[in-house]
């Protein structure tokens, strides 16, 4: 990154979320942060950071609280179409699992995922990022998974490279191609994933399309043997795995991530003791998506209580995706995981910080307010950081800082 002059933000209050700091929230108070090349270069007690700082701009917070830029790590944001339809039937007691069984649900969206360009798809999508980066999200996963061939599956990941190089926010990109059978291949499923081991994820990798791969592994998905081949597929070609697993039933699709050394684990409603076990020994994340269980009306909740006494770090995202999460909103996810999956206001915001940067392989770089962390933060006008998460409708995030840089003045 080119030098910019440095910029020290002091009478700031910061919720760190920074693992090295025991108080809630990482909480700091009287220090300021001095950022330089769009990293933290420092978080230094303000007097000492005022005395030692040189040339740069000084910017007064004026008593805002400072958190990390929020990580929204597991989303279908790239799509075309909608499900509003589909919800109307499944309001009359259809279940979602006979919705996709009768070719609704998922291909849905394929069909209209497919029916557009790669420009078009970036055009329909942008405006779901907008309202997520207006609530702070400064890094963002986006899944393929609704193009299921190999040039739809591939204009999904380069019509999310487009959105991140079109605005100040972070894309991680990952290749969910064992998402659906699609009509090509049906009744043909280990032709499908045959396709996918030799032919998507080989292209996606040499492209540098992809970080990860990611698989439902469900009975409306793939099984757990295809999820094996997929993930054996992934190492092959360098990439990183994580899985949509135990989110209808367990297969024990939680434990094969674990086993792959995977970066995640999501959903997980159906988690057992083995499934938590395996995460807390492979150091793998439990990624929470309430959107989806309140969107589904589900009723079996995540082991959130064994998760936490596993020491297993969980995130909270958005599942951002027509059919399940239809919620451009990374506060309701965190309000969800409160009020429906009972974690508190700060697992719920270490959730969108420290632990999603975590489920992006990127835990050294992202998700804390540190020094050699990326500068990306957010300012609020709050008294108590349980407010941004308690709270709804309302905006109170005044400034928003994407590599050291201001984005937006409230
Ligand atoms: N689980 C989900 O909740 C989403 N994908 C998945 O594997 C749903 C995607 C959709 O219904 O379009
Ligand atoms: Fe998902």
């Amino acid at each position: 990154m080119s030098s910019s002059p440095d910029t020290l933000w002091i009478n700031a209050r910061l919720a760190t979320f920074d693992a090295a700091n025991l108080a809630p929230y990482g909480a700091l108070d009287g220090h300021a942060l001095w950022l330089r090349d769009g990293r933290i270069h420092a978080v230094l007690p303000q007097g000492e950071a005022l005395a030692a700082f040189g040339g740069g701009e000084v910017r007064d917070a004026k008593g805002a609280w400072i958190t990390p830029g929020f990580i929204d790590c597991h989303t279908h944001l790239v799509y075309g179409g909608n499900r509003a339809a589909e919800w109307e039937k499944r309001l009359t007691g259809v279940p979602y699992q006979q919705i996709a069984a009768e070719g609704g649900g998922i291909i849905s969206t394929v069909r209209a995922t497919r029916g557009l360009d790669e420009d078009e798809l970036a055009l329909v999508s942008l405006p779901r990022l907008k309202a997520l980066m207006k609530e702070g999200v400064t890094t963002i996963e986006m899944k393929s998974g609704y193009g299921l061939t190999l040039a739809d599956e591939l204009k999904q990941l380069r019509a999310a490279r487009r959105l991140e190089a079109a605005l100040p926010v972070e894309v991680a990109t990952t290749l969910l191609s064992a998402h659906a059978l699609p009509p090509e291949f049906a009744s043909d499923a280990d032709g499908y994933i045959r396709h996918v081991c030799e032919v998507i994820i080989p292209a996606a990798a040499q492209e540098g399309l992809a970080e990860a791969v990611d698989v439902f592994c469900e009975g409306v998905g793939f099984s757990p043997a295809q999820t094996r081949q997929v993930f054996e597929a992934a190492r092959a070609h360098g990439l990183k795995v994580k899985g949509h697993v135990e989110q209808l039933s367990n297969l024990h699709g939680a434990a094969l991530v674990a086993e792959f050394g995977g970066l995640s684990a999501d959903h997980i409603e159906y988690l057992d003791d083995a499934g938590v076990a395996a995460l807390a020994a492979s150091g793998t994340v439990a990624v929470l998506l309430p959107g989806a269980y309140y969107f589904l009306r589900e009723t079996q909740k995540p082991p959130v209580e064994k998760l936490r006494a596993a020491k297993v770090a969980m995130a909270v995202s958005t599942d951002l995706n027509p059919g399940t999460s239809p919620f451009a909103s990374i506060r309701l996810a965190m309000n969800q995981a409160c009020v429906l999956f009972g974690l508190t206001p700060e697992e719920a915001l270490r959730g969108t910080t420290r632990h999603a940067a975590q489920a992006l392989g990127r835990g050294a770089t992202h998700g804390q307010l540190a020094a050699g962390f990326v500068a990306d933060l957010l300012l609020w006008d709050i008294d108590h950081p349980a407010e941004i998460v308690y709270g709804l409708g309302t905006n109170p995030l005044t400034r928003r800082v994407f590599r050291g840089v201001v984005q937006h003045e409230g």
